[in-house]
């Protein structure tokens, strides 16, 4: 028996590679958590940024909190199986009327996983809508072969490298996932995606939480990190993050500035140039 999806929804995630909508958290909670990340960036004088967006369940423990809330563990769980590693939480905001963009491309390209079947869930913490630029996928490619992509470095891709999908992706197959707050959508890593600018007058924040069963492998860096959230690892391929007990908690500050850094070498490896978005 499934623990939280439809049978339907776990066979259109099969098939499709993705699936939206997802009720994860209600109103009070998204306005709690929200809550916590703009006091944060008020505090600080500016948004969330740099490492700051990577790996943020070692710096945040409201993350952390997220990363192992029981909707989003049982959904997971449905699709991958009971023992579940989180490899990475990443902020994704774009500010109201910005032209911040997200070009088509395939994750498991960059990431240095052995895992075919990594789960990323896309949590909107303000709405994800057309006109907001919410996620859009390309159903299917998640079975094909990687595609090739290309270094852009457009200055308004969100993305490390501005990599593109360097072969024409026929949108007109394109699938739009528009989310309420406190709503996630499920997609395969290997799946294709993209998002557009944000036209709207309000942020658009997004948290996505990239999950691997434990017998995933990190194939291009030597070293790397991932959360057990669930179950048992008796394969030991990632070394365990530690858990803040509080936000920018000393005790995790350098684990995550080691994580962060092992993740930046794997997604630079080879590029032509850096960029200071991790
Ligand atoms: O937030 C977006 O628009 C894109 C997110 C993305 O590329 C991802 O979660 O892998």
């Amino acid at each position: 028996m499934p623990k939280h999806l439809k049978e339907d929804a776990i066979a259109q995630y099969n098939r499709d590679g993705y699936y939206y909508p997802v009720r994860i958290l209600d109103e009070e909670q998204v306005a709690y958590n929200r809550g916590l990340l703009e006091r944060f960036e008020t505090d600080q004088g500016q948004p969330i940024g740099g490492a700051q967006r990577n790996k943020s369940h070692l710096i945040f423990r409201w993350v952390d909190d997220l990363m192992r809330n029981d909707r989003i563990l049982d959904s997971v769980e449905d699709l991958i199986g009971p023992d579940l590693l989180c490899w990475n939480t990443l902020f994704w905001i774009k500010e109201a009327g910005s032209q911040s963009f997200v070009s088509w491309h395939q994750d498991l390209r960059y990431w240095g996983l052995d895992a075919n079947d990594l789960v990323t869930v896309w949590l909107a913490l303000s709405p994800a809508s057309l006109k907001s630029g919410c996620m859009r996928v390309l159903p299917g490619s998640h079975k094909e072969e990687l595609m090739p992509h290309q270094d852009e470095y457009k200055t308004d891709n969100l993305l490390t490298r501005g990599q593109e999908i360097s072969v024409d992706v026929d949108e007109s197959i394109a699938v739009d996932m528009p989310l309420l707050a406190g709503e996630a959508s499920l997609h395969n890593g290997r799946l294709a995606h993209a998002s557009q600018a944000n036209l709207s007058n309000d942020r658009r924040i997004g948290l996505s939480l990239h999950y691997i069963p434990t017998h995933a492998k990190q194939v291009v860096g030597e070293w790397d990190s991932a959360a057990l959230v669930r179950g048992e690892d008796r394969y030991g391929h990632f070394s365990l993050a530690p858990r803040p007990s509080k936000d920018l908690d000393p005790a995790t500050a350098s684990f995550h500035e080691k994580a962060t850094g092992a993740v930046r070498d794997v997604l630079f490896k080879d590029a032509e140039k850096t960029r200071p978005t991790l």
